[in-house]
């Protein structure tokens, strides 16, 4: 008590007495958060990559902040130290790259994979085949049946091509089934004007465009054994059996703290595992409803901790599980409270970058596989 009043005095006396120039400026503590011991990407054993999803396009056009992917550098730095795997958000849609039938745009996918080349980051294609976010005059145009396959061969060989040794997985084919496990033959206007053998041809073009990448069917609801991820086992059988270069299956892993767990996942992702298909969770979140205040309390983020952990361990523990991703690492620019009223908080760091307990129970994990 007596030091505290001593220091305080000699600091008041010396403002007095002083140039403004010389008085010691409060000192914010030094930021560690990105020191190599706090790095996902360091801590990760060797066959894992632990990748984020980089912000840009979809929800974040109609918000009031600039572009994070080109505009924040605390996200960039951020992406760059923490992460050993990069998945556009929105940038490689349909929508992005494809925005006129003649003219692809391919700024800023080229911008993501030479941010991932610089970075020494692995990249996730995502989405080839899919129900939502295509050009309108894509699912306005009027097409024969010949077109429309013309349209979606000259797409893929188009994207894969441009990417390829660049691109290590793609999501082919994204949430085709519903959550009954019934092919969403109306929404996906592919299936829907084409028949479902066209997601067999999606994987043979794309493989075709770009023999070494893995290509992946993506979806969420899929984390543990149910009607849907039935469905993917199936379907995995039979593309598998006549020999269509399906490689892998990835549950996405949006989560809520106010479902239970799904506990089967590891028993899910090793019934795939066993086809010889690789797996890879590729956009995981964990969000809850937010009390009054928008903040969540300790316990709401000790769960969430806890369910990102348990998808976390069910990856290394299935052998042919190697990409891990979580879909953006920041509550700032997460899709969650855009979509789901009332809910938030879903990423491992909070507005201000504050890593959560789920950062550092991810970060833990990884460094007892190692
Ligand atoms: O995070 C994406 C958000 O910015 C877009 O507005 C939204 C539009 O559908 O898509 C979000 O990403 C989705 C992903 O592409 C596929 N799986 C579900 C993701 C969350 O909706």
């Amino acid at each position: 008590m007596h030091t505290v009043r001593l220091v305080t005095t000699t600091l008041a006396a010396a403002a007095v007495s002083l140039p403004l120039a010389a008085v010691p400026a409060a000192a914010s503590p030094p930021d560690h958060s990105n020191a190599k011991h706090n790095r996902l990407r360091v801590a990760a054993p060797e066959d894992l990559v632990i990748g984020t999803a980089i912000a840009g396009g979809g929800h974040h056009a109609d918000q009031d902040y600039p572009d994070p992917f080109t505009s924040d550098k605390k996200y960039r730095k951020t992406a760059e130290r923490q992460f050993s795997s990069v998945t556009a958000e929105n940038q490689m849609k349909w929508e992005y790259i494809h925005p006129e039938r003649d003219s692809y745009n391919f700024d800023t996918a080229d911008a993501i994979v030479d941010f991932a080349e610089r970075n020494g980051q692995d990249v996730r294609g995502h989405a080839l085949l899919w129900h939502s976010q295509n050009p309108d005059w894509l699912e306005e145009g009027d097409f024969s049946d010949e077109e429309l396959r013309a349209i979606l061969r000259d797409h893929i060989t188009t994207v894969v091509g441009r990417y390829a040794g660049r691109i290590e997985q793609w999501d082919v084919a994204n949430e085709i089934f519903d959550d009954d496990g019934n092919l969403r033959t109306e929404e996906n206007i592919w299936i829907r004007e084409l028949g479902p053998e066209i997601i067999a041809d999606a994987f043979r073009w794309a493989h075709e465009a770009d023999p070494s990448a893995e290509l992946f069917l993506n979806d969420y609801n899929v984390e543990g054994i149910n009607a849907k991820s039935d469905a993917y086992y199936e379907l995995s059988r039979d593309l598998l059996a006549r020999e269509v270069p399906l490689h892998g299956f990835a549950p996405q892993g949006h989560l809520s703290i106010e479902y239970g767990f799904p506990g089967d996942l590891e028993d899910n992702l090793s019934r795939f595992d066993e086809l010889g298909l690789a797996t890879a969770i590729t956009e995981i979140d964990v969000r809850m409803e937010l009390p009054e205040d928008g903040r969540p309390t300790e316990a709401q983020l000790e769960q969430q901790a806890d369910y990102y952990q348990q998808a976390l361990r069910a990856c290394l523990s299935v052998d042919g599980c190697d990409s891990f991703t979580i879909w953006g690492f920041t509550d700032k620019y997460s899709w969650v409270p855009h979509t789901f009223e009332g809910e938030g908080a879903a990423t491992v760091m909070n507005d201000d970058f504050v890593r959560k307990p789920s950062f550092f129970s991810l970060l833990s994990t990884l460094k007892t596989a190692k």
